[in-house]
């Protein structure tokens, strides 16, 4: 096991001052050379903005007025925060599992829930069991690159941001339905970026349009070629929520593919549902003018936000792409398996077509085809490539197809 390290800083938070001075006391006895406190969620949000070094982990009380511990947990989701977690709470031992389960099904990292009062002894235990306790917290996606604004705008000025393909796969037919087009900045004076990094930086400055419009674009232009090739399939990108605040954002849309010699019918547009669910009203005059248009729409990892099906129930979507951590969690067990049929069941009743994103065998194609899923995305039938490389994928997909899937 690793050392632990205590070089970070490490946060309570509780509503108690006696907690809170008790709980400090006993971690800087455990050694912690820095320890914050906070009374509340919005101070405890600050304090893991603002500290230095980072605070790698956070004990937070359940049960707090105003915002609880639930609620801290969702905030931290939002920031993508990577540290590690230790709830704490007068509630039964239940609750507190329940509590350790949202945290985790939210990819947060949770390394103990434990009641009141926090018993030194106990805390040391868990602390020491987790060799990945206490380490630094990641930066914000993107931050971390420090790609200044300007050097992206020019970048996409001089069309150094292309896109990729990854192609959709139909289950039944075997055969190339569709194709997700990624961003990618191959050359940039850093070597190669990729979008975790750049679309962040693109969104908070502005600079999000601009990308899109680029990348469709150059697209359009190379799906004009196949079609005269008589490849034809259809074109799905990822659309950023604050395109989509924009209620003139369709019409410049349109106006651009058809500019590139496309027809915005065949396109196909994919909003992640976490971004979704948070402001409904202002994105949907924007979606139903898509759909007016007759753009497919794409819910785009679904399961990692916090949508229902009956919710998405009046949205104007045609698909849904199941996200790959449900498709890879294959043997967790019962209980996955359950949500994932009736998610499916329920996503064909609506008509939705379903996708299932992250396939990267047999075994999972396997499964997502009984499950009933209508098209496959994943690595097993191809990892994304570039445009130049697509006329030669389709030309060799009948071989390839065969050598996948055997006798099966
Ligand atoms: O290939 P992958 O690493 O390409 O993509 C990482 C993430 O970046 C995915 O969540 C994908 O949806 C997102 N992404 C890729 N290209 C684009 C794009 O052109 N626009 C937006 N908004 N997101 C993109
Ligand atoms: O837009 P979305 O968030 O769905 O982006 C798709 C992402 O998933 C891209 O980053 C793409 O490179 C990645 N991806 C596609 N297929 C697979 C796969 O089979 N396995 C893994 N690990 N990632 C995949
Ligand atoms: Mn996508």
């Amino acid at each position: 096991m690793e050392p632990m390290d205590f070089s970070n800083s490490v946060l309570v938070v509780d509503d108690e001052p006696f907690v809170l001075r008790t709980t400090a006391a006993v971690l800087g006895r455990l050694g912690f050379a820095q320890v914050e406190t906070a009374h509340n969620v919005d101070d405890a949000m600050e304090i893991i903005a603002a500290t230095i070094p980072p605070v790698g982990l956070v004990l937070s009380d359940l049960n707090m007025p105003d915002a609880d511990g639930l609620e801290l947990l969702r905030r931290f989701d939002e920031i993508n925060y990577r540290g590690d977690i230790l709830l704490f709470s007068g509630e039964d031992s239940q609750t507190l599992k329940m509590a350790e389960s949202l945290a985790r099904a939210r990819g947060l990292s949770v390394i103990g829930a434990i009641t009141k009062p926090v018993q030194p002894e106990r805390l040391l235990e868990i602390l020491s069991q987790h060799s990945r306790a206490v380490k630094p917290m990641r930066r914000p996606v993107g931050e971390g690159m420090a790609i200044p604004p300007v050097m992206l705008e020019t970048a996409i000025d001089n069309g150094e941001l292309i896109p990729w393909f990854q192609p959709k796969i139909d289950v039944a037919r075997r055969m190339p339905v569709g194709l997700e087009a990624l961003a990618r900045w191959p050359n940039s004076a850093q070597g190669p970026i990729f979008p975790d990094a750049f679309i962040p930086v693109a969104e908070r400055h502005g600079l999000i349009d601009k990308l899109t419009f680029s990348l469709v674009e150059q697209a359009v232009a190379m799906d004009s070629v196949w079609r005269q090739q008589g490849i034809e399939l259809r074109m799905a990108f990822n659309i950023s929520m604050n395109s989509l605040q924009n209620a003139k954002f369709p019409d410049i849309l349109e106006k651009r593919v058809m500019a590139a010699g496309g027809r915005i019918a065949q396109l196909q547009l994919e909003v992640t549902e976490s971004q979704l669910m948070k402001d409904l009203v202002r994105p949907l005059e924007a979606l139903l003018r898509l759909r007016m248009k007759k753009v497919k729409l794409s819910i785009d990892d679904f399961g990692t936000g916090h949508s229902n099906l009956r919710q998405l129930r009046d949205l104007p979507f045609d698909e849904l792409k199941l996200d790959r951590s449900y498709v890879q969690s294959g043997d967790n067990g019962e209980r996955t398996r359950l949500i994932l049929e009736s998610t499916v069941e329920m996503a064909k009743k609506l008509g939705l077509s379903v996708v299932a994103e992250g396939v990267e065998n047999l075994q999972e194609w396997q499964r997502v085809e009984r499950l009933g899923c209508d098209q496959v995305q994943g690595y097993f039938t191809a990892k994304p490539m570039s445009g130049e490389d697509i006329p030669k994928w389709i030309s060799c997909w009948p071989e390839r197809c065969k050598a996948l899937f055997g006798s099966y």
